[in-house]
């Protein structure tokens, strides 16, 4: 299967170099950066160009992949002579047999890249060997990015098994809020769940308790549990990867039955049909704006708003409770690229003015792999701005009241489009 996929990653290349006028392509896979004033360093991220070849990329800090059409590609593996770190060892199976691997121990061993004709170079910028012009040029990037938007099996069948292993840890973080725990302590038992480290996970877990649900990055982890009389909800957006594949999922809980609970409900059977919708040729765009009218529909039903939900997605009335985008790309970066482009040279989509936090805004095709997480949220910050303009006489304020304690919902699963049908990668495994 890896080996389809690299073949699939090899045409997209060829192709990437035939339009841009390039020989070749020399990607880099990044190194470890400290923290300022320190030598201690960030948590390392491979560059995901290099990862798309290299299935254990996080492994091979400071290699080089040197690829030319037509030829093996060869992969220079930094494997130093060092007794303060572990060193990689050289990789084994099926994929090392497709490349040309050249082990190097200092840099002084490798080839001097700067003699390449006519290359590019894809990588950190004050590595480049190349002039400033061949470095991270748009017009191979741009093509390389719109290839990456149309997923291989290997890649499917990656994001499939980080789904499996964060849905463990989905399990283990119910389990704990109905246990009682704090966010901490369900922050952790998610990582025992899903044996990942925290620096390995694709994004840092969100963890939200009651209230801190309508914050939508909310990231404190709060040590001491709510008292038991004032527990009500639990949102958890966490993922996991799979050779550098993310998986990026979504639940809301309430502790107890309630019209919370309920709404809850009524959002999961909306998102539903948004996912059965994102088959080849629906415009992301409209259905982003379709989720506006099924959650102004929600709004409505639950007396949140006094209009129903065509209207009030059309006066921008569900903006104040659904404020960010139905979804993005999803794959080796977990916001993926290739997202605005209109075509392989880049052109940009033009940003809907209506929906500026939007990452998606192409026609889907089959191949892409995206993400569904329609949100219902009650943001003070939001609410305040709409109380004082023209939106706060539709709204029911004794009703947004009742539920600013709970905080938000979002429900997101991860989905394989298809030529007729859309792949839940989520539930598929659940
Ligand atoms: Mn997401």
């Amino acid at each position: 299967m890896f080996s389809q996929h690299l073949e699939i990653v090899q045409q997209h290349t060829d192709n990437a170099l035939a339009a841009s006028g390039h020989d070749g392509v020399l990607i880099y896979a990044n190194h470890p950066h400290n923290y300022f004033l320190d030598d201690m360093p960030w948590p390392y991220r491979p560059n995901p160009h290099f990862a798309w070849w290299v299935p254990e990329a996080a492994n091979y800090p400071r290699s080089f992949l040197h690829y030319q059409p037509g030829r093996q590609p060869v992969l220079y593996l930094y494997q130093p002579r060092d007794y303060w770190h572990s060193v990689p060892t050289a990789p084994q199976g099926e994929w090392a047999s497709l490349f040309d691997i050249r082990p190097f121990a200092d840099h002084s061993e490798l080839p001097d890249f700067s003699l390449l004709k006519n290359h590019a170079y894809i990588g950190q910028p004050e590595v480049s060997p190349l002039d400033a012009n061949q470095t991270n040029p748009e017009a191979v990037l741009n093509p390389l990015h719109w290839g990456r938007s149309y997923k291989t099996g290997y890649e499917v069948e990656q994001i499939l098994a980080a789904n499996k292993r964060a849905l463990k840890g989905h399990q283990a973080a119910r389990d704990a809020f109905y246990a009682g725990k704090s966010e901490c302590e369900t922050h952790l038992d998610y990582l025992r769940a899903t044996a990942h480290t925290e620096a390995e996970l694709p994004y840092g877990n969100i963890i939200a308790q009651n209230a801190n649900g309508a914050i939508l990055h909310y990231q404190q982890l709060l040590r001491e549990p709510f008292p038991e009389f004032a527990r009500y909800s639990f949102l958890i957006d966490a993922g996991a990867c799979q050779h550098g594949y993310a998986a990026d999922i979504t639940r809301t809980y309430a502790w107890n039955e309630s019209p919370f609970d309920d709404m809850i409900q009524a959002l999961d059977t909306a998102q539903q049909q948004l996912v059965n919708q994102a088959v080849a040729g629906q415009s992301y765009i409209a259905l982003h704006e379709e989720a506006h009218v099924h959650i102004g529909d929600i709004l409505h039903d639950f007396e949140v708003i006094k209009v129903p939900g065509q209207e009030a997605a059309e006066m921008g009335l569900t903006q104040v409770f659904f404020p960010h985008g139905l979804g993005h790309f999803l794959g080796l970066q977990v916001h993926d690229v290739g997202g605005k482009q209109a075509d392989p040279h880049g052109t940009p989509i033009p940003q809907p003015e209506k929906h500026p936090y939007l990452r998606l805004l192409r026609t889907l095709e089959a191949g892409h792999v995206l993400t569904i997480e329609p949100g219902i949220y009650f943001i003070p910050l939001l609410l305040d701005a709409a109380r004082d303009n023209a939106l706060g006489k539709h709204i029911h304020w004794n009703t947004v009241e009742h539920f600013l304690p709970y905080g938000g919902i979002r429900i997101e699963d991860n989905v394989r489009v298809g030529t007729h049908e859309a792949y839940n990668l989520t539930r598929s495994v659940a």
